[in-house]
């Protein structure tokens, strides 16, 4: 392949599956059941979640999309030229395709992601459409990410790209620490465009995480079936079942796995009870208004620039520009769902 540059995925540290069984444990210790959030993103998963983005009920992807597509002069105008583009959560980097078509030229595409095997095909699917482009993988927890590779040329700015409404996984404070990691890692001269979906009905949200073929609640029970297969543990899947409600006083929605019966289900050397009608929180899908968003984007160091948006207010695509990067990464946790790292240093 002629002009390809395409560097080996470096792996972050820690590798996403290392923590699986002392987080599972974790977790399922707590008051309130969960796994998090991350663990349901290895390959199988993966897949089940590229099916989602297809359901004709599940709106942002194709929102998101459409968004980008409609305004992509003005979005990669802002970007410019020779800017270093980090995707953190890049899944088939099928939306970025509509920014690298369109950027004039790059200093390089560092693409993160937790599923290894979706990286690398990704990686060399694009190497081939985009030749001449430096390509840098990152196979990480995009939350554990502390540096960002040098590309060979060196950068005029580094942009991030977050798209999926992916910052709606944390909690608003955690959100604001991970933005504030965004805005150092980016440095001064540092953007960020970022994909937020809006707070809305009900009877739009639910729908979007409940679907009728039932690809969510595949995806959801997931979880559970890679922790039988990859730590041995014993969860009767037929006796879960996938519920995801809107949260309206959190403004979220909440990915439920609701045991259908009194049952106890093993993991190493624990038993986990659970009573009828008790469940394991695995995923949060906070909603936003743009001024909400706005507010805490300032808060973690950013100022709105621009926001585009469909014209039903479903989703928002944001380009936010650094405003303080020294700020400093402080404050970082890496919990998820509510279980920061602190508390799970504390119970070592
Ligand atoms: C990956 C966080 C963008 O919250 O909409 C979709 C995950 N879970 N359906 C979302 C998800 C169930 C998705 N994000």
């Amino acid at each position: 392949m002629n002009g390809v540059i395409l560097h080996p995925p470096r792996s972050g540290r820690p590798r996403s599956c290392d923590g699986f069984l002392w987080e599972a444990v974790a977790g399922l210790s707590q008051p309130q059941k969960m796994l998090p959030c991350k663990f349901l993103y290895d390959e199988e998963g993966s897949r089940l979640f590229n099916e989602i983005c297809e359901l004709e009920e599940y709106y942002p992807t194709r929102t998101e999309s459409q968004i980008l597509r409609d305004n992509i002069a003005e979005i990669t105008s802002l970007i410019g030229s020779e800017c270093r583009l980090v995707e953190f959560g890049s899944g088939r980097s099928l939306k970025t395709r509509h920014l690298l078509a369109h950027l004039p030229t790059m200093a390089g595409y560092i693409p993160i992601d937790i599923s290894g095997p979706q990286l690398l095909r990704s990686a060399v699917q694009l190497a081939g459409e985009f030749p001449g482009l430096e390509i840098d993988p990152v196979e990480a927890d995009y939350a554990e990410i502390t540096e960002i590779p040098d590309t060979k040329q060196k950068p005029r700015r580094t942009v991030a790209f977050f798209p999926g409404s992916t910052v709606g996984n944390f909690d608003p404070v955690a959100a604001i620490a991970f933005l504030r990691r965004i805005a150092f890692l980016c440095g001064s001269e540092g953007g960020l465009l970022i994909g937020v979906d809006r707070k809305k009905p009900k009877g739009i949200l639910e729908p979007a995480y409940n679907d009728r073929k039932g690809v969510t609640a595949k995806f959801n029970l997931g979880i559970l079936a890679r922790a039988n297969r990859e730590l041995g543990a014993d969860f009767d899947l037929s006796a879960f079942r996938h519920h995801a409600p809107y949260n309206e006083t959190h403004g979220r929605i909440e990915m439920h796995l609701v045991s259908q019966r009194a049952q106890t289900a093993h993991l190493d050397s624990h038993a986990f009870r659970f009573e009828e009608g008790e469940y394991i929180t695995t995923e949060y899908s906070y909603k936003y208004t743009l001024p909400g968003f706005a507010g805490l984007a300032l808060r973690a160091g950013f100022e709105l620039v621009r926001n585009w948006e469909d014209p039903n207010h479903l989703f928002s695509v944001l380009c936010l520009r650094v405003r303080d990067w020294r700020a400093g990464p402080k404050g970082v946790s890496a919990g998820f769902n509510g279980v920061p790292g602190k508390a799970c240093e504390a119970w070592r």
